[in-house]
């Protein structure tokens, strides 16, 4: 069957492009069984999806079913992209992050242009869906699946697979990607190399800690990691086969088993895959590093180790966040990083429920203290299927009423607590002063950075930056890394941001 899988505009990250990799997974086990996926990601592509369904019909091989997958953030340019199908008489299938957590919204009512929705990893059920209708079998409820019943109301498997042996998937369908149109992962690369060929890699799916943020019905707790065999295979086809240039891991925690995190970067040196570029996208966890394990990650070509410090409080960091790791551990992590000769980036939170002056000024103190190369404070969202989001429903009022207002870049307050104490205002004036002060009142950083030539060639992205993130003013939309006009002299960035 001739199938479209689909990622909705991206609005809310813009301007950072990422293979959506869950759709390369659910591509590759269609491939295997037979049918004809085409990827359509609308965060890269200059025309909208109805010009590529109507190119088929036009040849006369139309698609049968369209298969969207959404984040809270972007379920309603997933609601839209399934009534334009719909239009075109195609079965219409929703997946992904906010179907997990939210399988049966989709189907209600006004939603009457959705036909299944899946919830937790697919690639078994989709293809089992696929197969079914192709055939012409009445189509049951698989598991994890929400569909409506012949009176029209709701009926749901309530179970969220997680596959269980990862190695016996089809590596993702890459080769389906455009992937001259993802130029970067992070944005310390943003806008270098405009003729890079960034990938995404996974090693390893779901995540046994519990941090209170964190959307862990989606994550799942059991932890799952494919042989290192299997995972240098992948690499090996995107280094050799598919001219990566640029490489991301995004897993929740690659690291979470020492001696295979290691014995992975060991056999990425043995099979010379250490020519191209990677970096940790989602963070790796402090308290399962050592110094040996990032001078093998270096000499394995990793180029930048991200972080989730989230808060500088031990209080806030063990009872309200639950990271399950200390400050000190975060400390040590960043020296053996450094002292390997990584670039290091930090992740930090603020607003989190029991946040205070002091809590977030403990914050901005750390990030100053660890000094990463790169160091990205965001402000807490409580998407729903958190313990954050439990905990404001308790003791406090969400102001986001659309599922678009969660998406972290939208520089405003979502919640308050009733306690009392927490004050959203001035979450979000220390969430601003901790950009001011990490970044621009450090002359000793602010000369060491520009002494650099890489300074000097993302000018126009750390000018973007700038007027955006610290002096904000009027502008409240994502925080965007295009190069606008590009600004030649230290002047121009002056006159530009000033
Ligand atoms: C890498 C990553 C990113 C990358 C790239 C995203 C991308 N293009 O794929 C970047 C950094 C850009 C990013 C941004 C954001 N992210 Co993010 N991200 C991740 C991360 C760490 C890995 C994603 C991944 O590759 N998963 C692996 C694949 C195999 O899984 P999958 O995509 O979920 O797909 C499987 C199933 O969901 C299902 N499925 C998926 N789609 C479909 C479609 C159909 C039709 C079917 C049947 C099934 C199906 O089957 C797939 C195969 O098993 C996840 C954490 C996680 N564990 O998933 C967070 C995660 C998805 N991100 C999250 C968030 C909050 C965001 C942001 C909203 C943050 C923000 N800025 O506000 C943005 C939104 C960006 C966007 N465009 O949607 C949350 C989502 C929570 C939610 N309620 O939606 C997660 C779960 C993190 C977390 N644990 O809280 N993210
Ligand atoms: S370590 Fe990362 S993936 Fe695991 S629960 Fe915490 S935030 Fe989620």
């Amino acid at each position: 069957m001739r199938v479209i899988l689909a990622s909705p505009e991206a609005k809310v990250w813009s301007e950072r492009k990422h293979i959506p990799l869950g759709l390369g997974y659910l591509a590759a086990t269609l491939r295997q069984g037979g049918h004809d996926p085409f990827i359509f990601d609308a965060a890269i592509e200059d025309v909208p999806v109805e010009y590529y369904i109507e190119q088929a019909e036009a040849e006369g091989r139309p698609y049968s079913l369209i298969g969207i997958t959404a984040t809270t953030p972007l379920i309603g340019d997933a609601w839209d992209m399934a009534k334009v199908a719909k239009r075109y008489d195609m079965i219409t299938v929703l997946g992904g992050p906010h179907l997990t957590i939210m399988p049966r919204e989709s189907l209600e009512p006004q939603h009457w242009y959705v036909d299944y929705v899946f919830k937790g990893e697919a690639e078994y059920t989709f293809l089992e869906l696929v197969n079914t209708i192709e055939a012409g079998r009445p189509v049951e409820l698989l598991p994890g699946m929400h569909m409506r019943g012949p009176d029209g109301e709701i009926i749901s498997d309530y179970s969220s697979p997680m596959i269980e042996d990862l190695d016996s998937l089809p590596f993702p369908a890459h080769d389906l990607f455009k992937i001259d149109k993802y130029t970067n992962l992070q944005p310390l690369t943003d806008g270098l190399d405009p003729h890079a060929r960034s990938f995404t890699i996974l090693t390893s799916r779901g995540c046994p800690y519990k941090c209170t943020f964190c959307s862990k019905p989606v994550t799942g707790d059991t932890w799952r990691g494919r042989s290192v065999e299997n995972v240098v295979a992948e690499w090996r086809w995107l280094v050799k086969d598919l001219g990566a240039t640029e490489i991301g891991v995004t897993d929740d925690i690659w690291n979470l088993k020492l001696p295979r995190a290691k014995e992975l970067m060991r056999r990425l040196i043995e099979e010379g895959l250490n020519t191209v570029p990677w970096v940790t996208v989602h963070g790796m966890k402090v308290n399962h590093t050592d110094l040996e394990l990032f001078q093998l990650m270096k000499a394995a070509g990793c180029k930048r180790v991200g972080f989730g410090v989230e808060n500088g409080d031990p209080y806030m960091l063990r009872n309200v966040i639950r990271k399950g790791q200390t400050l000190d551990q975060v400390r040590d992590a960043f020296k053996n990083a450094k002292a390997a000769n990584l670039q290091t980036m930090g992740f930090f939170i603020f607003g989190m429920p029991n946040e205070t002056e002091e809590t977030m000024e403990a914050t901005i103190q750390l990030a100053l203290e660890l000094d990463p190369d790169l160091a990205n404070f965001m402000l807490a969202a409580p998407f729903p299927g958190t313990k954050m989001y439990d905990m404001i429903e308790e003791g406090g009022e969400i102001f986001a009423n659309e599922w678009p207002d969660f998406a972290i870049h939208e520089q405003k307050a979502r919640f308050t607590m009733n306690d009392g104490i927490y004050d959203p205002d001035l979450v979000i004036r220390k969430w601003r002063e901790a950009y001011r002060r990490f970044y621009l009142y450090r002359p000793k950083r602010v000369w060491d950075k520009m002494s650099k030539k890489s300074f000097w060639l993302d000018m126009p992205n750390t000018v973007d930056n700038a007027r955006r993130f610290f002096l904000g003013k009027n502008d409240q939309s994502a925080p965007s890394f295009a190069p606008e006009e590009p600004v030649t002299s230290m002047k121009g960035l002056l006159e530009r941001t000033l």
